[in-house]
């Protein structure tokens, strides 16, 4: 086999064991990672594959593109609703559509409740049990635990009683070999290092998180009809209002609109209430362990988001900052343009697809999404072929390789943070050093595993508060008497020109999302997506530069490579969608729960 060395010099097959993950597990989608760990099991490379494939960008070809969300949409049921306003937002670019402030605020709102039920989500379901032990709790003092509790937070559910009644409901799964979501983790892994009081805590807000983040996302279903899926339109926002209830069947009245402002007001108190706290708690436990940074203390890149002004996506608009960081450089933040075929361009040397020249980069615009999935030793010219063993240096993932002016970037809650912070904005800057603070750590602290983790916790908080200043935004504007919420003037084709493209980005819970569109004669003509986890999890590209995924893995020591629950930490920190960023399965065959170490 011939392989392919990171910057290290180290390749799949140089010396040490062969560790496989896959397929990772409390991610969405299908990932697999393969490790060389030397004989001290420190990780010297690490190779990450996205396995499936689905093709929604040509399955958008010759459709209209008013409906372009509504396929868009279900690249996706994660992050929901995110990629369908992306979709709207390229549209509109393309065809010069503007839309009225409120569309702009109800848009904002769906967005900052997404990131909201979002990070919650992933905090306590997908991550929290990398560092959090649920067998370990069976041991907890529930008075002890109160105790606990009460020290950090006033959240009113923390009596003895009420975490002895967790704790007996707990008892009664493991008695019953139910485990249910807590199965097949490495419980009693000694890298867990919470007493059983903090790891009873976390079960019960684990239980409790995962109850309210269905109330959080009633309000998609308010503006958008439904979640997942909430409905959306090119020229605004698809619900009426109506607030004295004489208006259309179905419009949006005082009583929704009281029920939003309900949720949003819970929201604020549960982040900050229990999500917080027990972010801090359980960081102070695991400060040392500082592995995990990578790309994110070098190559930091995001679009921007939730314009406060509507059709004005620059940096004097945009509530979440735009811009770049290269090489670790924090005094300039560089401009990003999506527009500019220098700045962001996709490789598939690495990727199971094909350019005529392949040395090259595409930008979206002239992006071309060709299969070729029956190339090189990792197929063996059989699609239902498992991998067996990967070879770096060749095709080897589903996801292409985005670059930035030939940089690999990392995106994400941490690159807005650090962006924000970098451009010397308050309301990033003052929570992460006051966190800094709090945890007795150095900014350098900050590009690891836990400053990813760290950072989502903030942006959830920043989330729920901006929720409440936009809901108020909205409120204002309505009683104002300003209720429209869409711009139809150039909803029918017969006004577009015969040729338009158009770009339209968001940033995405998981960070930079773009939609390039190009329209002819009306139909969609070429569409393409470069998602967040592509960024995270793209494979290498002709210049040898690795991805965020595999960056961040490098130099971070195991217990026991056969308990790969490091790696998972550093993995999941990032939240990694793998249904986003290939959007694109083959067709059966390459799941294996199971860990391999040769
Ligand atoms: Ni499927 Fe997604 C987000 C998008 S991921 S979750 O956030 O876009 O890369
Ligand atoms: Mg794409």
């Amino acid at each position: 086999m011939t392989t392919m060395s990171t910057p290290n010099g180290f390749s799949l097959d140089s010396g040490g064991r062969r560790v496989v993950v896959d397929p990772v597990t409390r991610i969405e989608g299908h990932l697999r990672l393969e490790l060389n760990v030397d004989a001290d099991n420190v990780v010297r490379n690490a190779v990450s594959t996205g396995t499936m494939w689905r093709g929604l960008e040509l399955i958008l070809r010759g459709r209209d593109p008013r409906d372009a969300w509504a396929f868009t949409q279900r690249i996706c049921g994660v992050c929901t609703g995110t990629h369908a306003l992306t979709s709207v937002r390229a549209v509109e670019d393309a065809l010069g559509i503007a839309i009225p402030a409120n569309a702009n605020t109800i848009r904002n709102i769906m967005q900052l409740t997404l990131y909201v039920q979002d990070h919650l989500v992933h905090f306590y379901h997908l991550h929290a049990l990398d560092w959090v032990d649920v067998v370990s709790a069976l041991n907890a003092d529930p008075k002890a635990t109160s105790a606990l509790a009460q020290s950090i937070s006033s959240w009113p559910l923390s009596s003895p009683g009420y975490f002895r009644d967790v704790q007996g409901r707990l008892k009664a799964f493991v008695e019953s070999g139910q485990l249910g979501p807590f199965r097949n983790a490495y419980w009693g892994h000694p890298a867990y290092r919470l007493p059983p009081e903090a790891n009873l805590m976390a079960v019960a807000h684990y239980l409790e998180a995962l109850d309210f983040q269905k109330e959080i996302v009633k309000i998609h279903t308010v503006f958008g009809g439904k979640n997942p899926h909430p409905n959306w339109l090119v020229g605004g926002v698809p619900c009426a209002i109506n607030l004295d209830g004489t208006g259309a069947v179905g419009a949006v009245n005082m009583e929704r609109l009281n029920l939003v402002g309900s949720i949003i007001d819970r929201s604020v108190t549960f982040v900050e209430q229990v999500y917080i706290p027990d972010l801090l708690a359980i960081a102070s436990f695991y400060k040392d362990w500082m592995h995990g940074g990578g790309l994110s203390s070098q190559n930091l890149l995001s679009y921007g988001d939730m314009p406060v002004r509507a059709n004005v996506h620059t940096n004097d608009s945009l509530m979440l900052p735009r811009g770049a960081i290269v090489g670790g450089d924090l005094s300039t933040v560089h401009e990003v343009d999506l527009t500019d075929p220098e700045q962001i361009q996709e490789f598939v040397t690495h990727s199971w697809y094909t350019y005529e020249d392949e040395s090259r980069g595409l930008h979206p615009f002239d992006g071309v999404t060709e299969p070729a999935f029956a190339v090189g030793p990792n197929t063996k010219g059989d699609p239902a072929t498992r991998i067996e063993a990967l070879d770096e240096s060749a095709k080897y993932s589903w996801l292409k390789a985005p670059r930035w002016r030939g940089h690999a970037m990392e995106v994400g809650p941490l690159a807005r943070f650090v962006i924000g912070y970098a451009l010397g904005r308050p309301e990033f800057k003052e929570p992460v050093d006051a966190t800094l603070r709090h945890l007795d750590v150095p900014i350098g602290a900050l590009f690891s595993t836990l400053g990813r983790t760290a950072a989502r916790g903030l942006e959830c908080q920043w989330a729920a508060r901006a929720l409440k200043g936009e809901f108020a935004r909205l409120i204002a504007t309505l009683k104002a008497g300003d209720t429209a919420t869409a711009n139809t003037d150039l909803w029918e084709p017969s006004a577009w020109p015969t040729t338009a493209r158009g770009v339209g980005f968001t940033e995405a819970p998981r960070g930079a999302l773009g939609h390039w569109v190009e329209i002819r004669d009306g139909k969609i003509h070429n569409y393409q997506c470069v998602v967040p986890t592509t960024w995270n999890g793209s494979p290498r590209d002709p210049a040898g530069n690795i991805g965020a995924f595999e960056a961040a893995l490098l130099d971070t020591p195991m217990h026991d490579p056969e308990q790969p629950l490091e790696v998972l930490r550093t993995i999941h920190s990032f939240d990694p969608c793998l249904a986003c960023s290939t959007h694109v399965m083959s067709p059966d065959g390459q799941e294996r729960a199971s860990v391999v170490v040769r």
